[in-house]
């Protein structure tokens, strides 16, 4: 009997990704370019003969039922386009490929038209949620022709989280629509994760409070209005302690924060598309920050940052604070996708997005029924802030998120997501920003003109004579 679907790369991903596929009655034929990989896996995790082996791209093939459903779970970049080579010779028109990894948007559109020419379906499809989310269910975000989806739909809808509402799976758009909305997604993740990772900095450097301590206060804030898998997290975290000092590990970490690239990419789009996405742009410069340590080390004892200490702040400002930095992270994604769908004619359902981030994500959280109801309230609501209901939330936690990044400020404590989501929201709500100035300089340099605001026309000044 043939398998119903393919899986190539036997990592991390492929391998909880296949279990999944094999739980939900379907037969799975793997295939990995280190054989060894492969042959560890089925002797250590595989229990079920639904998952069969290849040892060469022919046999894996030719193992699979047509049309050929294929889902690539290798390492983004070349490796993609060397396995898309490798499989191109043994595949029929109409056969399907679909890349679950973190690929570039950009990569997927060429390998999109590319594979068309030869008649070969692919779907560019984000994962999201880990091993743990591969394995008990992700969250799917599938994109390409509405073609390809249709072929593999129903395993996906079975493979992917649950919530009450439905699948975490959709089809996200065409082109490369799944692939950016992946990586929007990430950059989210990268927003919301250093907004934690500073108000744990507060906790602890500021609030003097143990890492237990925090680890209680977490806890707490994942039962309320901050309930999401990263607070979740980072309350185990707090209270994971090393086996061998008996200390907590997270003290013991080094403070080098890696990146694999989806949240700097976010960046990069959103100066492309002219989205301000202060706070992601911000996240991904304290990853890239915290990699200087030995200059970090050596700066730190030179200046001594004798500053005036601002007024403390309560759990209570923190967790407002927090929320606010949750809430504004989010608006930043959607209008990012949003854009990216007008200019790129993905056709993206902004609802149907934050619909499958409910469930198996990391970025899942309460807050996103919140976002989906501002939502369905305005359908062109999409940096959230056009609302009633949002503007009284905004400013039932503005108090508080001004005392913190004051707090911060004073003890010379970075905070670059918080004070980012902050200066985002106050650029966005402020009708006279100095760009005036910026006009003017630029008309006094460079001739670039202005318009006023007195009087319709542009403008140019002889600031100063030529000769
Ligand atoms: P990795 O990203 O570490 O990739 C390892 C896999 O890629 C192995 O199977 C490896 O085969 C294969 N590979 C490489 Br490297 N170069 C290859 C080539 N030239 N030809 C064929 N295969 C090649 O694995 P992962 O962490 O499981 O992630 C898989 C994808 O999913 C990535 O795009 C990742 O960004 C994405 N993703 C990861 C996570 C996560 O939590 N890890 C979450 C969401 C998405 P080998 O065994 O022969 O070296």
């Amino acid at each position: 009997m043939k398998a119903d679907v393919g899986l190539v790369g036997l990592a991390v991903m492929g391998q909880n990704l296949v279990l999944n596929i094999a739980r939900k009655g379907y037969t799975v034929a793997v295939y990995n370019r280190t054989a060894e990989r492969t042959k560890r896996f089925i002797e250590e995790r595989v229990k079920s003969e639904k998952i069969v082996p290849a040892y060469s791209i022919e046999d894996f093939v030719n193992s699979l039922s047509k049309p050929r459903k294929i889902i690539l779970m290798v390492k983004a970049g070349k490796p993609v386009d060397d396995m898309i080579g490798e499989l191109l010779p043994y595949l029929e028109k109409g056969d399907l490929i679909i890349d679950g990894g973190n690929s570039h948007y950009a990569d997927t559109d060429r390998r999109l038209k590319e594979l068309a020419k030869e008649g070969i379906l692919y779907l560019g499809m984000g994962v999201s949620g880990g091993e743990y989310g591969a394995l008990h269910g992700p969250s799917l975000m599938p994109g390409g022709t509405r073609d390809a989806y249709a072929l593999v739909e129903r395993i996906l809808m079975d493979i992917a989280a649950r919530t009450e509402d439905g699948p975490c799976c959709t089809y996200v758009g065409d082109g490369s629509a799944g692939h950016f909305v992946k990586m929007v997604h990430n950059g989210i993740e990268y927003s919301i994760m250093q907004s934690i990772a500073e108000i744990y900095d507060l906790m602890r450097k500021g609030l003097n409070l143990s890492t237990e301590q925090i680890g209680s206060i977490f806890e707490d804030w994942n039962n309320g209005e901050l309930s999401s898998f990263l607070m979740e997290i980072s309350s185990k975290i707090m209270r994971w302690n090393d086996e061998e000092t008996g200390k907590p590990l997270v003290e013991l970490i080094l403070d080098k924060a890696e990146q694999k690239g989806t949240g700097k990419w976010s960046t990069q789009a959103a100066l492309d598309l002219g989205v301000p996405t202060f706070s992601m742009a911000a996240s991904v410069f304290a990853r890239v920050v915290s990699y200087y340590k030995e200059e970090r080390q050596r700066l730190s004892k030179l200046y001594h940052k004798h500053l005036t200490l601002s007024e403390s702040v309560t759990i209570e400002e923190l967790e407002k604070a927090l929320s606010l930095a949750y809430f504004l992270s989010y608006s930043q994604g959607i209008w990012l996708i949003h854009e990216a769908s007008k200019t790129f004619n993905y056709g993206i359902d902004l609802l149907e997005v934050l619909r499958i981030w409910k469930g198996g994500c990391i970025i899942r959280s309460k807050m996103l029924d919140f976002l989906i109801e501002l939502l369905k309230d305005s359908q062109d609501n999409l940096t959230f802030l056009n609302d009633e209901k949002a503007q009284k939330f905004v400013e039932e936690r503005l108090d508080s998120a001004v005392k913190v990044s004051n707090f911060a400020r004073s003890l010379a404590i970075p905070s670059p997501a918080i004070n980012g989501c902050l200066d985002y929201l106050f650029s966005l709500t402020t009708d006279s920003l100095p760009a005036n100035l910026i006009q003017a300089q630029r008309d006094f340099f460079g001739a670039h003109t202005f318009e006023r605001i007195d009087k319709p026309g542009t403008f140019h000044v002889e600031w100063q004579p030529l000769d």
